[in-house]
């Protein structure tokens, strides 16, 4: 059995497997080294959106313990975490907008603004 904090930590990192899975496919296309397909780029950003909700229900309190990528600092600075987070859902949101119009030209430079909310908080917060 396993306690509220162990069970939250399980959930996060569900949940950014989950994200990467969905990325990971998005960067492939942007970059030409995997076909551009609209319908799936589509499904994917709005799978990012979806998700980009969830994680932050795992950081609880109590939480800070066990084998994870969050370095140390998240705790104290959970307030600043917080809006990063925000401003992921923000951009993925967008990003899962602009994707069904299937325009590679408009969705690159979201995608990139995505993939600079991802890296705000890794830079900060993630170990490497
Ligand atoms: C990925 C991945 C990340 C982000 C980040 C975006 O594919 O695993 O952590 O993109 O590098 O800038």
């Amino acid at each position: 059995q396993k306690s509220p904090e162990e069970a939250a930590i399980d959930y996060r990192k569900a949940g950014f497997t989950m994200i990467k899975h969905h990325f990971g496919p998005m960067g492939a296309m942007v970059k030409g080294e995997k076909e551009f397909n609209a319908e799936e780029f589509a499904k994917n950003a709005e799978a990012v959106a979806a998700l980009s909700k969830f994680p932050m229900n795992g950081f609880i309190p109590g939480s800070d313990m066990g084998e994870t990528e969050a370095k140390d600092n998240i705790w104290a600075n959970m307030d600043d975490f917080k809006k990063k987070m925000e401003t992921f859902q923000v951009e993925a949101a967008s990003l899962a907008e602009i994707a069904k119009g299937g325009d590679m030209a408009a969705i690159k430079p979201q995608f990139g603004k995505v993939g600079e909310s991802c890296k705000a908080c890794h830079k900060e917060y993630k170990k490497d």
